[in-house]
């Protein structure tokens, strides 16, 4: 198959609710649209998760702009392409970094080939699972009684599992709060980077709570600092912000750095490197879940579609698209049932994008052909 033209659209929505980390607070979610047109006009999409900002990672929205415009495209554009992993290749071959650019456009490539495989794009990476496990992010909220509220609320609707982020400061009095009212929910936390090796007392005084595990407590580039941290700590650690390749998954299970890995599609350059680090993790039994970027629909359609794997054991941020948007991108809208999102089976994404709605909220817009 071929490529005849990309379409980069910036687009923006605002948030239901603010969502405030160890890193700052979002109020809307400004995000890279990719549209990949095929030789008979079907499109391939996906969205690239690069944040406004350089806060979770260095990559913005303009960065990745910049990258897709003058280098990922034209890799891309024209070329014959047999599998989306040679794409993959491709794009790493040839440009250093950048994986939520390069995850972008293999994205929509994937979505793409798959629609002209006629099958799902969870068939198409292999996914075997009909439904999916769901838990629920939750904010940094202004008081430990409304966190209280969100979580009853997201317990009622039937979430499996509930991360809470954390911060010093924002973390003992509140985890122990929770599990006073909630002794049996699954919960974690997550800390975005927030602590040193100097917290580890106070990170270690975490293990009284039954935590699931805690995710990302140390430097967002570290697997030195939470080798020694796990040692110390009963917890499971979980890294997210550390883990962007096969590579830095392999040191960071020789280094004994984690007991469990979020994979984020976007934060490891795609879903042919999500595949590489799946199947290493499932032969050394480390658990994975999918993690969420606020995604609009058709990023949370990826996310569904890579946790049908048979490693992603655990529940993922995917949570619905109502928790987040007034409406989405995509028909129908990401809906959880009993905690539980259905893999779709239709072709590529398995939902539709809708144009209409992709016009309106569009800023602005280039093709390339
Ligand atoms: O660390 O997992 C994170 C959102 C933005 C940046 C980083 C993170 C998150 C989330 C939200 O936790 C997950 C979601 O609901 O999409
Ligand atoms: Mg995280």
């Amino acid at each position: 198959m071929k490529i005849k033209q990309v379409i980069l659209r910036h687009v923006k929505l605002d948030l239901l609710h603010p969502f405030t980390t160890s890193f700052g607070t979002e109020y809307d979610k400004d995000f890279i649209l990719v549209e990949a047109v095929g030789e008979d006009g079907t499109s391939g999409w996906a969205e690239s998760v690069a944040m406004l900002d350089p806060l979770y990672n260095e990559e913005t929205v303009k960065t990745n702009w910049h990258i897709l415009e003058d280098y990922l495209i034209p890799l891309v554009l024209g070329h014959e392409i047999h599998h989306p992993d040679d794409i993959s290749e491709q794009l790493f071959a040839h440009i250093r970094g950048n994986y939520m650019a390069k995850a972008a456009i293999e994205g929509a490539v994937w979505d793409l080939y798959a629609k002209q495989q006629n099958m799902s794009l969870a068939s198409a990476l292999g996914g075997t699972k009909k439904t999916i496990d769901v838990g629920v992010s939750i904010g940094i909220k202004d008081s430990i009684e409304e966190t209280l509220e969100v979580i009853e609320a997201r317990l009622q609707e039937g979430y499996k599992r509930f991360k809470l982020k954390i911060k010093p400061g924002w973390d003992l009095e509140l985890i122990d709060r929770v599990r006073q009212v909630y002794p049996d929910i699954p919960l974690m936390a997550d800390a975005n980077s927030a602590y040193t090796l100097e917290d580890i007392d106070r990170l270690a005084a975490l293990d009284a709570y039954n935590l699931m595990m805690i995710e990302q407590p140390l430097a967002y580039n570290d697997i030195i600092d939470h080798a020694e941290l796990q040692a110390r700590l009963k917890t499971p650690i979980c890294l997210d912000e550390s883990i962007h390749s096969l590579e830095d998954a392999r040191k960071a299970l020789k280094l004994g750095s984690c007991q469990i890995i979020n994979i984020k599609i976007g934060r490891v350059g795609g879903l042919t490197q999500s595949r590489k680090i799946h199947d290493l993790c499932q032969e050394h039994g480390i658990p994975l879940w999918c993690g969420g970027m606020l995604e609009s629909g058709v990023g949370r359609a990826h996310n569904i579609a890579i946790t049908s794997l048979p490693n992603f054991v655990l529940p993922g941020d995917t949570a619905a698209s109502a928790l987040y948007w007034a409406e989405d991108l995509i028909h129908p809208e990401v809906t959880v049932q009993n905690g539980t999102i259905t893999v779709p089976t239709g072709l590529g994404i398995g939902y539709e994008v809708d144009l209409e709605k992709v016009e309106k909220y569009t800023m602005y817009s280039k093709s390339y052909s």
